[in-house]
């Protein structure tokens, strides 16, 4: 018998292949772009048209659920609330789109009762469909996937967004963050998706990943938290080390406990010996 979550599932499939066929057909052709907050953080007419085949199928099919999505919600976030919430970044890794970077993705997701209850991050450049429901396991392409078993921070593959370097306030922060992640890790990688990239950490192909930024909101992070946890690893608030709170999403996401615990750390001394240079 088919439950309703088997139908919010199989529904957000849909979704999530109808438009990307949208992002496939458009990747390589002539973009109309505008700065949001900077040259770093931008948006095409793809990323409103993505979402405006999106959040019209959801209106259609489940007009009294809510939703929060990146072009149309913007920066003021509501509220969360128990109702059904789908959570919907049209084209997450712009600034890839724009330029043919073949990192890039749709990204749908569900929170019922505050909670994710599904996530789905599609990248149809390279064929890579990630999924995830609660209680149900993490799959890519329909095959489960599971975080990396590394427990020491020396043995990590560490992905990181330098692009904050160009916000004023963060320039200093970001090249200390970025230094002391060099030099305490086995790798330092970046791919401009956060989406993405913390389905890297749910495949076990990264360890971690610290996500937080002007911009960084709900949609990058909610569908793959699932994804990740899903997959045995945690997303976690990056100062507190409590769960992530998906409004304010300051991130780590990471393959367990330790290592989200040991890049807290670091990044705590990192911005304390910033903080030690001002003063
Ligand atoms: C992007 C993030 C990426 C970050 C970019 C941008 P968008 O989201 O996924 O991690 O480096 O600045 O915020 O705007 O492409 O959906």
């Amino acid at each position: 018998m088919t439950s309703v979550q088997d139908e919010y599932y199989e529904f957000a499939v849909e979704l999530a292949r109808d438009a990307a066929k949208v992002l496939k057909n458009s990747i390589g052709s002539l973009k109309i772009m505008k700065e949001k907050q900077g040259d770093w953080d931008l948006v095409t007419q793809y990323d409103t048209k993505i979402e405006e085949i999106i959040l019209g199928q959801i209106k259609i099919k489940y007009p009294r659920h809510k939703f929060i999505a990146e072009e149309s919600t913007g920066q003021n976030l509501p509220e969360l609330t128990n109702d059904p919430t789908w959570i919907v970044d049209p084209i997450d890794g712009t600034t890839n789109f724009i330029h043919g970077f073949p990192h890039t993705c749709v990204v749908i997701g569900l929170a019922m009762e505050k909670d994710m209850v599904l996530g789905i991050v599609y990248n149809p450049i390279l064929e890579q469909f990630f999924s995830a429901r609660k209680g149900k396991g993490a799959f890519l392409n329909g095959e489960r996937i599971k975080t990396s078993a590394v427990q020491d921070i020396s043995k990590a593959l560490i992905c990181f967004e330098p692009g904050f370097i160009k916000v004023d306030y963060l320039r200093e922060y970001m090249v200390e963050r970025i230094e002391t992640i060099a030099r305490k890790a086995q790798g330092i990688r970046t791919l401009g998706v956060a989406a993405i990239t913390l389905c890297y950490v749910a495949l076990g192909v990264v360890e971690a990943y610290p996500i937080e930024g002007p911009g960084i909101s709900t949609w990058d992070i909610a569908a793959a938290s699932l994804i990740i946890s899903e997959a045995g690893g945690v997303v976690v608030d990056r100062v507190t080390g409590e769960k992530v709170n998906l409004m304010k999403p300051r991130a780590i996401g990471a393959c367990n406990q330790k290592i989200a615990k040991e890049l807290i750390r670091i990044l705590r001394d990192a911005d304390a010996r910033v903080d030690a240079r001002k003063k």
